[in-house]
């Protein structure tokens, strides 16, 4: 086993730190320390948190982090940024929100930018957790940002997914049509110290009633005020039946099991879709047949079918 691997079952953080800098920059070492490890994780819980930007997200992780920390617990924190010029300020934002923690040797906290990555969760974040819960992390909190169909890939990594909303957001009903239903586990109207909180939260209860995505559980609808710390204790209980559900159930296995063949799949066609893209690039005709196509000499949609097909499929 490498050395790095090794250390990172002894708990070093600084091996986690340098396993995690790794995986980033797609060094081959990493992958061969991920496949030692992996038959050491599956004790960590993790949970999801996503929800409009500005919902209270990180305020909640926040304070979880505070609370799980006082019974001894480890945490692990996955911010996921998405990068754009202009999310600096969100970033600065969430360090002083969590501020509080980056002294604490018992909390771990890393954030991830997403780079323009098209839809669903950084493939990283999945080797991240994987890595946390070797270096035996008691809880991992991953935290995205946005709403709709781009943060469904929560559901790839999380064990319980949390949905915060607020009370003043007007798109919620908009929120929970586009797919999210489908992945909370447990809604959490933050900002109750706002007017609306209860009528929100009445209004996403009758919505649950009406869509039954899983008739064994139904997802709690809490009310938090997280910046006062208001309805944190609840939401822990309530993350602690969900996850005693799932473990009773059968399903934590069943979940986990899935992700995985889902995360293989998503592998195979990364990987594919890289080797082909840098054949693609290779190509000695490559340039001749774009010619071709800018010149009108050939359709795009009949050279590209005639290139793949003279490249590829006939050669090797
Ligand atoms: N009034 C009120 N403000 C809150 C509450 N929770 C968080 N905030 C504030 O809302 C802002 C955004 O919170 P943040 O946690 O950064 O949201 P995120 O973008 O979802 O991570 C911050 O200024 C928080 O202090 C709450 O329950 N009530
Ligand atoms: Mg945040």
């Amino acid at each position: 086993m490498s050395e790095i691997a090794e250390r990172l079952l002894a708990g070093e953080q600084r091996a986690l730190s340098r396993l995690i800098t790794l995986l980033e920059s797609g060094d081959p070492s990493a992958a061969e320390a991920m496949k030692a490890v992996d038959s050491h994780t599956g004790r960590a819980y993790t949970v999801g948190i996503t929800g409009p930007p500005g919902a209270g997200k990180s305020t909640i992780v926040d304070q979880l982090t505070q609370l799980v920390r006082s019974t001894g617990q480890t945490v692990g924190i996955i911010a996921v940024d998405p990068t754009s010029p202009f999310s600096g300020g969100a970033i600065l934002g969430d360090r002083i929100r969590m501020q509080r923690h980056y002294l604490d040797s018992g909390v771990f906290i890393r954030s991830v930018a997403t780079r323009g990555q098209s839809g669903g969760l950084p493939r990283i974040v999945k080797s991240m957790v994987r890595a946390l819960d070797a270096a035996g992390i008691d809880l991992i909190l991953v935290e995205t940002v946005g709403v709709g169909q781009t943060e469904l890939g929560i559901i790839s990594v999380a064990d319980t997914v949390l949905v915060a909303l607020n009370p003043e957001s007007g798109d919620t009903i908009q929120t929970l049509k586009a797919g999210v239903m489908e992945i909370a586990d447990l809604y959490l109207v933050n900002k109750a110290d706002r007017e609306g909180a209860n009528h929100m939260a009445t209004a996403i209860t009758g919505m649950l009633h009406m869509a039954t995505y899983n008739p064994k559980w139904t997802p709690p609808v809490l009310l938090t005020t997280a910046h006062l710390g208001q309805g944190i204790d609840e939401l822990w209980e309530k993350v602690g039946e969900h996850r005693k559900f799932l473990t009773t159930s059968g399903e934590l296995n069943e979940r986990r099991g899935s992700q995985r063949r889902r995360e293989f799949l998503e592998a195979v066609e990364e990987v594919l879709v890289q080797r082909l893209r840098d054949k693609v690039e290779n190509d000695p005709n490559l340039n001749a047949t774009l010619e071709k196509v800018a010149t009108k000499e050939t359709d795009p949609y009949s050279a590209a079918l005639g290139f793949l097909e003279s490249s590829f499929f006939s050669v090797d």
